[in-house]
């Protein structure tokens, strides 16, 4: 199966990335991660894009703050599909992030998920991913299945509780 290459911009981010490290692992998909900055370390991150799809990488998910520029980086090196997570930072709450991940400019994509919505970005790299992969897309859909039960179920116990 294809990886997922996960970078963010500092270390700091790893808080939010976990969430998509843990979803991934969930799914039994094979990932590597890495700190790569776009202002920091320009030519690593660069590097990186440039040689993920020999590596076999098939999406990459690129998390960062601030002024975040590196899934635009990233996505400017590769035509792999690449999802941006804006992180929240303590200035401005992960709009600047956000309004830096999502506003590409026509011909270098980046498909952007919420402010720390890493969960996401990892469930989207998976859909994409499973367009090739049987075996995924099952556990997709039964991981989407178990979830509706989760609320139903939730739904029920809220309703016995409070409707006499
Ligand atoms: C961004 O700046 C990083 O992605 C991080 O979210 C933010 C702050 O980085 P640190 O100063 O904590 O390393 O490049």
């Amino acid at each position: 199966m294809k990886k997922v290459g996960i970078v963010m911009g500092s270390a700091s981010d790893m808080p939010v990335v976990k969430k998509a490290i843990d979803m991934l692992a969930s799914l039994d998909i094979p990932y590597e991660v890495h700190v790569y900055s776009a202002h920091r370390t320009p030519d690593e991150a660069s590097d990186f894009s440039l040689n993920a799809k020999g590596r076999g990488f098939g999406v990459i998910i690129a998390a960062a703050g601030m002024a975040a520029h590196l899934a635009g980086v990233v996505a400017s090196r590769t035509t792999l599909p690449v999802i941006g997570i804006p992180c929240k930072s303590t200035n401005l709450d992960g709009l600047d992030a956000l309004l830096a991940t999502v506003q590409m400019p026509t011909g270098i994509p980046v498909a952007t998920v919420a402010i720390d919505g890493a969960g996401n970005a990892a469930l989207l790299a998976a859909e994409i991913l499973a367009l090739s992969d049987e075996a995924l897309a099952k556990r997709l859909e039964d991981k989407r299945r178990a979830d509706t039960e989760a609320v139903l179920a939730k739904n029920k116990e809220i309703e016995s509780q409070y409707n006499v």
